[in-house]
């Protein structure tokens, strides 16, 4: 048994019925083993035991009361994983499922992706099992609340810094943040996701979306290729779906197919992206809605179906393990080429391995979707300068690290012999950093 897999065996052991951050780990520790083989003197310094272990898992009560004076108790989780080279940096997820293995192969996927944007943040994660939908805007302010009267005591703007990620959106950062200031009395970078009038960043809401197609567009502009003319399927219809379609669409791509957790929209002449934001991030309602809107749109219950969808590219952005190794085959054999990953997660390992040996280009999500994170950290930039950043700027400066990205990956995985695996070369530049940073502070 070799350095990985032994860390891995251990992992498994020590952490039963996680299955998500077995999953996250698996992945991210396959990619290192060059780099652990190159560096024997990481595991002297057991740095991938360290790295995999959180520095510290909250878990916490949010106890919250409806409209009808109806008490609910939910789980709070935040999830401080590693430090090393800044701040714990990531997103709060408000969903039914939410658990700690979600949490943690969520904080673990983070420390790589914070570090892979060049900026010094360092890696966490939080959320609650607590379900928004369907919740009046009173009942998710006391909830929002309710979280943050426990967790502002572990958060600040030099020691972690929390976001949105499903289920939390520019309402909820709004929420959570007045909560933060009434009690701690200042008005600091402590959230980034915020309004722009209390201290946010142009072009935050569209960064992680827009993120995506930038790196995509850079992987198909190294083929001699662009989007122009491409078809498109994207999964969800979320903050980063809607800005991947926007972008995808304003390089001259025809987006044809998005869902929600009920069932996909198909509308061949390509997805009318104003009603699907209409829809979405105004009525708060179901996609189902497109398809009475639109006419020759058609809906389909279930989610499965979208990947049966033929197109050149697919960017699913809604969850993770939505692409299976099935749906990735049924991807494969209608001929997709490029898979950018918007969604923490979302394909499978199964389904990875089906994409890499039919040579689809596939895009992680550590790096494709860390312009999210990465405008996070030019919205902390901002505050601690006490200035903003136009649109132009901010997108500028975004482009910018998602091509150095892919180009950072591309040139990982050529120097440790994998020429093309995206999945190996994310993970090796990432954890570069990281490593150095652990290695140079000593054993903590
Ligand atoms: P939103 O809450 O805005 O949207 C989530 C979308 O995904 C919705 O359409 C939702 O449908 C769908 N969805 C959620 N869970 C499921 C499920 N189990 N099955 C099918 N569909 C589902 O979230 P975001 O757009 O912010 O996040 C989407 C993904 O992108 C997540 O994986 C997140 O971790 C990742 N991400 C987000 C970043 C950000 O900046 N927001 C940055 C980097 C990654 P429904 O409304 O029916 O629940
Ligand atoms: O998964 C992610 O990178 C996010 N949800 C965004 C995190 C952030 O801090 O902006």
């Amino acid at each position: 048994m070799d350095y990985v897999e032994r860390v891995l065996e251990e992992l498994k052991q020590k952490n039963p019925n996680e299955p998500e951050f077995h999953q996250a780990a698996t992945e991210i520790l396959n990619g290192l083993r060059p780099v652990v083989e190159r560096h024997p003197e990481y595991e002297k310094a057991a740095l991938l035991e360290r790295f995999v272990e959180p520095e510290r898992v909250i878990l916490f009560r949010v106890p919250w009361v409806d409209d009808k004076g109806g008490v609910h108790v939910n789980k709070g989780y935040r999830v401080q994983f590693n430090s090393a080279i800044g701040p714990y940096k990531g997103g709060l997820r408000f969903h039914p499922s939410v658990n700690l293995s979600i949490i943690k192969f969520l904080g673990l996927e983070q420390i790589l992706k914070n570090s892979l944007t060049g900026l010094p943040i360092g890696g966490g994660k939080g959320g609650s099992d607590f379900d928004p939908k369907g919740k009046s805007d009173n009942e998710i302010m006391r909830f929002c609340q309710s979280f943050m009267t426990e967790l502002y005591r572990h958060i600040g703007q030099d020691t972690d810094v929390p976001a949105g990620d499903i289920g939390v959106g520019g309402r909820e950062i709004g929420f959570l943040f007045g909560q933060y200031k009434r009690i701690r009395d200042e008005h600091v970078g402590v959230l980034t996701g915020r309004g722009l009038s209390y201290g946010g960043s142009l072009a935050r809401t569209e960064a992680t979306g827009y993120g995506l197609v930038y790196m995509t567009a850079e992987a198909l502009k190294c083929r001699g290729d662009s989007f122009e003319g491409k078809t498109v399927v994207i999964s969800g219809s979320g903050n980063v779906a809607i800005y991947a379609c926007e972008k995808a669409q304003s390089l001259g791509a025809k987006v044809v197919a998005m869902y929600d957790s009920n069932g996909y929209i198909y509308d061949k002449a390509g997805i009318k992206l104003d009603v699907v934001k209409r829809i979405k991030e105004v009525e708060r309602a179901r996609i189902k809605v497109y398809a009475e809107r639109v006419e020759g749109a058609e809906y389909h219950e279930g989610c499965k179906g979208i990947w049966t969808i033929p197109c050149d590219i697919a960017l699913p952005c809604a969850t993770q393990n939505e692409i299976d190794g099935e749906s990735a085959k049924a991807l494969v054999a209608n001929g997709v080429k490029y898979v950018g990953e918007g969604a923490n997660m979302p394909t499978t390992l199964e389904g990875i391995e089906v994409f890499q040996n039919a040579g689809v280009v596939f895009l992680p999500a550590k790096a494709a979707n860390a312009g999210g994170v990465a405008t996070s950290a030019l919205e902390m930039a901002q505050s601690s300068g006490r200035l903003f950043w136009t649109f132009e700027e901010v997108d500028a400066k975004l482009k910018n690290i998602m091509i150095n990205i892919y180009h950072n990956m591309d040139d990982a995985a050529k120097e440790y012999g994998c020429e093309g695996n995206y999945v190996a070369g994310a993970n090796i530049a990432g954890f570069k950093k990281v490593a150095e940073a652990m290695m140079a502070q000593g054993i903590v």
